[in-house]
């Protein structure tokens, strides 16, 4: 798989589907956070056991299922540079509940999609691939979107929320005080 089909790949999970249950508030969901998802220098497998999975039969493993007292966490290998894309973090019972990818193949996680019960709540994205996450979307149970926060000044804080009904941008809302809750509403169409 090349880079394009990883591309192809990812714009599907982008466009995809997902419930909602974050209350609106200022600050973005990964803020704070998002600093620690720079995965090349905080993830080691030190201290885990690997076992690994060769999914295109070239002799080199492009899945490692890593295990640690009960924790679990996958990562794959997509496009098959040896590099790890994707790391995933399944619960127990083997249910993925948040999923990290690097879309730009820097080692860098850009994008990280939240789960409930398996089906997808939230994504957050770094949309400059800087690892500074400004877009965060919200869906409801059936991957329908409801709503998406965005950081246009990339301060950690939400300067403007789109507001959707049956996957459709109903209102759009400005925070001008600057207090992290919008003020200033526009209904569209
Ligand atoms: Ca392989
Ligand atoms: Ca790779
Ligand atoms: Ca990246
Ligand atoms: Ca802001």
């Amino acid at each position: 798989m090349k880079i394009v089909s990883i591309l192809t790949f990812l714009s599907m999970v982008l466009l995809g589907c997902g419930s909602e249950t974050r209350e609106e508030k200022g600050k973005l969901g990964l803020s704070g956070e998002g600093k620690a998802r720079a995965r090349n220098s905080n993830i080691s497998r030190a201290g885990w056991s690997v076992s690994t999975v060769d999914l295109n039969k070239d002799d080199k493993p492009d899945q490692w299922i890593l295990s640690k007292s009960g924790q679990k966490r996958i990562e794959r290998d997509l496009n098959f540079d040896g590099k790890v894309d994707v790391w995933q973090y399944p619960d127990k019972n083997g249910v993925i509940g948040e999923e990290e990818m690097d879309l730009d193949l820097d080692q860098r996680v850009d994008l990280v999609i939240f789960y409930e019960k398996g089906v997808m709540v939230r994504k957050e994205l770094s949309t400059d691939f800087s690892g500074l996450f400004t877009i965060v979307k919200f869906y409801d149970g059936k991957g329908v979107l409801l709503r998406v926060e965005r950081d246009e000044d990339g301060d950690g804080t939400v300067d403007i929320w789109d507001y959707y009904e049956s996957g459709r941008a109903v209102r759009t809302g400005w925070d001008t005080t600057d207090d992290g809750k919008p003020d200033t509403f526009d209904n569209l169409g």
